[in-house]
């Protein structure tokens, strides 16, 4: 099992898409084991993008995320890392598959309405930053029905 780091962006809350949005992950069958909204400190943003910082879109992004609050998710499960990113589609919603939440849901890169860990290490990384207050225990209790 592997758990991942999902969030709606402020845009996807803004647009009343957090319950459709959590619909697509819990209604799959995977396991909630976090679930906070919150406001994003400056400081968050620009740990959680790091690795962007460089990059001219960065002061922009940064503006964006902190610009509203956020729904931070963990969810547990089968390959759940990858399967998530699939779930989500591609960065520039131009690209992603119409099925896709990103596909389905928004238009431009700079408004994608949703982040998912994009490898198990990052996922580890983020869930640490995030909830930093550890995840909850809970068990599924229909895991025979989703799981063979
Ligand atoms: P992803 O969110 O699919 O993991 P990423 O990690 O490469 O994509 O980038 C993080 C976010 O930064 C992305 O969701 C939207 C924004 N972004 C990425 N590339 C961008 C670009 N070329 N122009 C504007 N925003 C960009
Ligand atoms: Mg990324």
């Amino acid at each position: 099992m592997e758990t991942t780091y999902v969030m709606i962006k402020p845009d996807g809350v803004q647009r009343g898409l957090v319950a459709p949005i959590l619909d697509r992950f819990l209604s799959k069958g995977y396991t909630l084991r976090g679930l906070k909204f919150l406001n994003v400190p400056k400081e968050l943003a620009e740990r959680h993008y790091a690795d962007l910082s460089s990059k001219p879109f960065f002061p922009s992004l940064i503006e964006y995320i902190t610009s509203g609050p956020v729904v931070a998710i963990a969810l547990e499960g089968k390959a759940v890392v990858e399967q998530a990113r699939k779930i989500i589609g591609a960065t520039n919603p131009l690209a992603a598959d119409p099925g896709s939440i990103r596909g389905q849901y928004c238009i431009d890169i700079g408004r994608n309405i949703i982040h998912g860990s994009d490898t198990v290490e990052n996922a580890q990384k983020e869930l640490a930053l995030w909830f930093s207050e550890g995840l909850v225990d809970n068990v599924p209790v229909l895991h025979n029905q989703i799981y063979e």
